[in-house]
Parts: C-alpha cells; sequence; structure tokens
C-alpha cells in the first residue's frame, strides 16, 4: 500500500471522489512549483494535528473560562499554542483563534474602533489588503479609509503617510503588506502613529515566519497590535492570531471605560464574543505544532535560504530585462513588471502554468492596466524552498521563467526543467 493510501485509508474507503480530489491536489503539488508567496508546505505532523478529534470539540470561551464542559485537553491545547506564541514573537499576550488573517484584521480593528472611526492602511492596488480599509470590505464599510500609496518605483512613501496620518488623525494606522518586496520600517510607523495619537497594527502574514527566524525586523515594541495568518512562512495550518502587550483580565466580562493597558482584553473579547463562536480547536493544535517547528534552527536556516534564494532569482530577472518593483527584494517576494517582454501579467501566469509553476498575476505600483490583466506578476521563494532549492536552482529556474515569459517556444523546453526539479526535490516524500 502506498504511504498516501494509508494516510487517507478512510477517506479513501468511504468517499471516492473525495479522495481522488485530495490525491489529485496532492500530485499537483508534488508536479509543480507553487511560487504564490503567500503559500507553503505545512508539514505532516501540522496535517496530522488538524486532522485529529480535536475538531469535534465545542471550546466557546478561553483556557479555563469556557462555555462547555469537557475542556481538559482544548484547554492544554489553547494553552500549549498561546505559550508558544507568546516566546516565538516575544510578546505577552497572544489570541490564537482567529479563523484566518481577515477576521484577525477586523477583530483587531473592532477591538480598537467603533464604526465610523477612521483607519489608514495600504491601498491595495499597491499591495495592501482587502482588510485594510479596502473599500469593498467590511473594514471600507464600517470605518472611514484612508488609504496611502508607494512612490512610484514601490517604495513605502513616508512623506506621504505622515502627511496623510497628519490631515485625518486616523484611530490605527496598518502597515504590512501582501505585495511589498522590502524591509518594513516598523520604528518609522511608530513615530508616525505615536505623534497622531494612532495604535498602530502591524499586519505580518506574510513576513511572520521571516520575522519568527530574525531574518526580517520584528514590530514587537514598535506596533501595539501585531495580526498574522499561520499558513504563509510560518507553515502552519489556515488560520490567524493576534498579539499584542499587556495582560488580559477576564476575557469574558465587557470592559467598561476601556483603556490601552486594555488592549488585550479587547482583542480577546472582540474575537470572542464579539466576531467567533467556538474556535477550531484542531487547527489550534496545527498552530501549535507549526510554532515549535518554527522555533527549531532548521526553521530559522530555512527562512533565511527563502530570502536568499528571493535575491538570487531577482538577480536573474533583473540581467534578463524585467523590471522588478523597488528594485529588488529583501524578502520572500518578488513583484515584477512583464510588459517590457511584450506581455500582460494574465499572458505571464498562463504561460508560467503551462510549464508547471503557479504564481498569480499582480497589479503593480501605478498600473496603467486593470487588475484582472495587470502589468505584472507576484511570486515568492517559501514553497520552492522548502523542497530544499538553493542559489543553483534558482538560477535554472529563473532562466526557465524568463525564457518562457520570453517566448512562447520556450514553453516546452522550460516545462522539462520544472518537472525535473520536482522529481529532484521531492515534497511530502512517500506521499
Ligand atoms: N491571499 C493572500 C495573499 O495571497 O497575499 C492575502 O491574504
Amino acid at each position: 500500500m502506498r504511504d498516501r493510501d494509508r494516510f487517507y485509508k478512510h477517506v479513501r474507503e468511504e468517499d471516492k471522489k473525495i479522495f481522488s480530489a485530495i490525491s489529485g491536489e496532492l500530485d499537483r503539488q508534488q508536479w509543480g512549483l507553487e511560487m504564490i508567496p503567500s503559500e507553503s508546505y505545512a508539514s505532516r505532523a501540522v496535517l496530522e494535528a488538524m486532522g485529529s478529534v480535536l475538531n469535534n470539540k465545542y471550546s466557546e470561551g478561553y483556557p479555563k473560562k469556557r462555555y462547555y464542559g469537557g475542556q481538559k485537553y482544548a484547554d492544554i491545547t489553547e494553552q500549549i499554542a498561546i505559550r508558544r506564541a507568546k516566546s516565538l514573537f516575544k510578546v505577552t499576550h497572544a489570541n490564537v483563534q482567529p479563523y484566518s488573517g481577515s477576521p484577525a484584521n477586523f477583530a483587531a480593528l473592532n477591538a480598537v474602533c467603533t464604526p465610523g472611526d477612521t483607519i489608514m492602511g495600504m491601498d491595495l492596488r499597491f499591495g495592501g489588503h482587502l482588510t485594510h480599509g479596502w473599500k469593498v470590505s467590511v473594514t471600507g464599510k464600517y470605518f472611514n479609509s484612508i488609504q496611502y500609496t508607494t512612490d512610484k518605483n514601490g517604495f513605502l512613501n513616508f512623506d506621504e503617510i505622515e502627511k496623510l496620518a497628519k490631515k485625518h488623525k486616523p484611530k490605527v494606522i496598518i502597515c504590512g503588506y501582501t505585495a511589498y518586496p522590502r524591509v518594513i520600517d516598523f520604528p518609522r510607523f511608530a513615530k508616525i502613529s505615536r505623534r497622531v495619537g494612532a495604535y498602530l497594527l502591524a499586519d505580518i502574514a506574510h513576513i511572520a515566519g521571516l520575522v519568527a527566524a530574525g531574518v526580517h525586523p520584528s514590530p514587537v515594541g514598535h506596533a501595539e497590535i501585531i495580526t498574522t495568518t499561520t499558513h504563509k512562512t510560518l507553515r502552519g495550518p489556515r488560520a490567524g492570531m493576534i498579539m499584542c502587550n499587556g495582560n488580559p483580565s477576564d476575557p469574558l466580562k465587557p470592559v467598561k471605560n476601556p483603556t490601552k493597558k486594555d488592549l488585550p482584553t479587547l482583542i480577546d473579547r472582540s474575537i470572542f464574543p464579539g466576531l467567533q463562536g467556538g474556535p477550531h480547536m484542531h487547527t489550534i493544535a496545527g498552530i501549535a505544532v507549526a510554532l515549535k517547528e518554527a522555533s527549531t534552527k532548521e526553521f530559522r536556516d530555512w527562512a533565511k535560504q527563502v530570502v536568499k534564494n528571493a535575491q538570487k532569482l531577482a538577480e536573474i530577472f533583473n540581467t534578463r530585462g524585467l523590471r522588478l518593483s523597488t528594485g529588488g527584494t529583501d524578502n520572500h517576494l518578488i513583484l515584477m513588471d512583464v510588459t517590457p517582454f511584450k506581455i500582460t501579467g494574465k499572458e505571464a501566469e498562463e504561460r508560467l502554468d503551462r510549464i508547471g509553476v503557479t504564481l498569480n498575476k499582480n497589479m503593480i505600483p501605478y498600473d496603467p492596466r486593470p487588475p484582472f490583466d495587470p502589468s505584472g506578476i507576484r511570486l515568492g521563494t517559501p514553497c520552492v524552498t522548502i523542497r530544499g532549492m538553493k542559489e543553483k536552482e534558482m538560477e535554472i529556474l529563473g532562466n526557465a521563467i524568463a525564457n518562457t515569459l520570453e517566448s512562447r517556444k520556450n514553453i516546452k523546453k522550460s516545462a522539462k526543467i520544472v518537472k525535473e526539479l520536482c522529481r529532484e526535490f521531492p515534497l511530502y516524500k512517500n506521499l
């Protein structure tokens, strides 16, 4: 019996259609290269924790303060996850219940704002996120949202950020992005936020693993509120966390006349009962396992290599005449204008899909093209680095990508190169 058949034994026997979809996805992941920078591969230990009986438990509330009985193991699980999050990110409070990054962001804003308050985040088209106040998101509807952009070269425009902050006096300034290839200057954001009396919220979803590994500066000590997903560079289950400093009082009791010291309690109450119901305890178990993995030397070495690999790719693309936003990268991702090759982001995504490289079309700063057919693509190195690839392979892969973008005629040859890399660097060995 294949390892895969054993791992998915019951679903295989009971539901052939779903087993076949899982199996197909496993093959797709194994025989293609994921270069969507927000994706990674969770370990089998994380997957097992998520597939555990903790799924069956209702645990509204927080450890030792629940609305249902039978919480011994749920409490142990959540307490371990909290302890590991606090120790890894060096904060004194962590809420591990957010279902994912979007509810984490909404709950964080809801903890300190009331509808109509002003918030300020990066414009989605420049690398922000829907939940940073974009108009179609609830965060752009419930709050008065001011959006900042980048300069012409794609760098954060602190002059504009400061000017907008002074003019609009937001209650919260959000930093942390989905398509920003450079280090985020948290102290500079903190200075602006303090000057205008705003909370600084750092959404580190994309870079959480790099922060945990010390490869990107930490927002702790600068941002009062930190949100993250746990499935991107943290390599855990699809979920979220909110972190801050301070100590919560009873999260089941409303806070009267809150001050800044009540932030941990306000965050906890905003998640539950404010926004969510029962925490997904199986996912929280997965978070705990991922956080344990993220505190190892192996993880830190991986994170370092993620950045080295992205920088190697950037070097190749630069020499091949592609235009990189900000000219390069300090982190796990590259944002690249493909129009110098007389194609659009959509065409680039489709061509690369045909060689087995999955990434996404993306707007570049000041993009003259529409979001469904923008000028750029966004790609990242977390997944290829988990597979064990290093600079040497990035040179091969970068050139195969550039060749494909240069001419359709190179698709067949590039596809062969990608297949060979997949064979040499297998994923989930034996699965
Ligand atoms: N969808 C994520 C990304 O790709 O960056 C953001 O939540």
